[in-house]
C-alpha cells in the first residue's frame, strides 16, 4: 500500500454498540447501522474487528438505505488486498453520487480513508487501463450538464478518467488518447445523425470540442466540426469564451 494513505488515517472505533444492523458486506468488509434516538450511524467494519464511522444521518430521510448506499470491494491499489468502496447516491433525477474509498493493511490495522467526488455521475467501472497495477475509475464529465440552459438530455457528458494519486484521485483522463477517440467518434456520429443544428448537435458539438481540447488537438475539434456540421462552428465561436472558461474550471 502507497505511503501517502496513513496521512489519512480516521478515527477508528473497537465496536459501535448492541443495536447494530449489516446493510452490506463483501469480502472483508460489512456495513454496519446503527439507531440512535436522533440518527442513523453507519460504519464500516473490517473482519480484523476494527471499524471506523463512514456518516450519521437522520433515519426519516434515509428509512430505505440500500437506495442510497452501496458497498463494493475491489483491489484498487493492486497490494492484494480489496479496498471497501462505498458510494453514496443523494437520489436526485440526475444526479448526485459520491465515494468514500477505505484501505486497511491485512490485519484490519491503519484503515485509511479517501474521498472521491465525482458529482452528477457514477463511476462505471475499475479498469487498469495503463497497467501500472493500480486501477483507474471509469466515469464521465459533469461540467456541461444544464450548460447556459441546455436540457439535461442534449448535455454532453464526455469521458473522465481518474487515477489513484499519490495523496488523492487525479483527472487523468489526457493519459487515455483511445479513450478519448472513441467519444469523438460517438459525438462526430452523432452530429452526422442529427444533420441539423438543434440543441442536441450544439450539445454534440461541445462534446466534440472538450474531446479535442483534451486531446491537446482543438485545431482538429476545429475541423472535424466545420466539416460535418458548419452552422456548429458558427455557435462555437460565438460562444467560445464561456466554453473556454467551463473547459478550464
Ligand atoms: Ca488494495
Ligand atoms: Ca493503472
Amino acid at each position: 500500500m502507497t505511503r501517502f494513505l496513513w496521512l489519512f488515517n480516521i478515527w477508528f472505533i473497537p465496536a459501535l454498540g448492541q443495536a447494530e444492523e449489516p446493510v452490506d458486506s463483501c469480502e472483508k468488509w460489512t456495513l454496519l447501522k446503527t439507531k440512535t434516538k436522533k440518527e442513523v450511524v453507519l460504519a464500516l467494519r473490517h473482519r480484523s474487528g476494527r471499524s471506523v464511522i463512514v456518516t450519521s444521518m437522520e433515519e426519516d430521510l434515509r428509512s430505505d438505505l440500500s437506495r442510497f448506499l452501496s458497498l463494493t470491494c475491489n483491489d484498487i491499489d493492486g497490494d492484494g488486498y480489496a479496498e471497501a468502496i462505498v458510494q453514496f447516491y443523494s437520489g436526485g433525477a440526475h444526479c448526485c453520487w459520491d465515494y468514500s474509498i477505505y484501505f486497511a493493511r491485512p490485519d484490519g490495522n491503519d484503515i485509511a480513508h479517501l474521498s472521491l467526488d465525482v458529482s452528477g455521475r457514477p463511476i462505471e467501472g475499475w479498469r487498469d487501463l495503463d497497467g501500472d497495477g493500480k486501477k483507474e475509475a471509469l466515469t464521465h464529465d459533469d461540467r456541461w450538464d444544464n450548460f447556459d440552459g441546455m436540457s439535461h438530455a442534449a448535455s454532453p457528458f464526455p469521458p473522465k478518467i481518474l487515477c489513484l494519486g499519490k495523496t488523492r484521485f487525479i483527472d487523468c483522463t489526457s493519459r487515455f488518447p483511445e479513450i478519448l477517440l472513441k467519444a469523438s467518434q460517438e459525438f462526430e456520429d452523432e452530429l452526422i445523425r442529427l444533420d441539423d443544428f438543434n440543441e442536441r448537435a450544439w450539445g454534440a458539438t461541445i462534446g466534440l470540442f472538450h474531446v479535442w481540447s483534451r486531446l491537446g488537438n482543438e485545431p482538429e475539434g476545429w475541423r472535424r466540426i466545420k466539416q460535418i456540421c458548419p452552422p456548429c462552428e458558427v455557435a462555437l465561436k460565438q460562444d467560445e469564451q464561456k466554453i473556454r472558461q467551463r473547459l478550464a474550471e
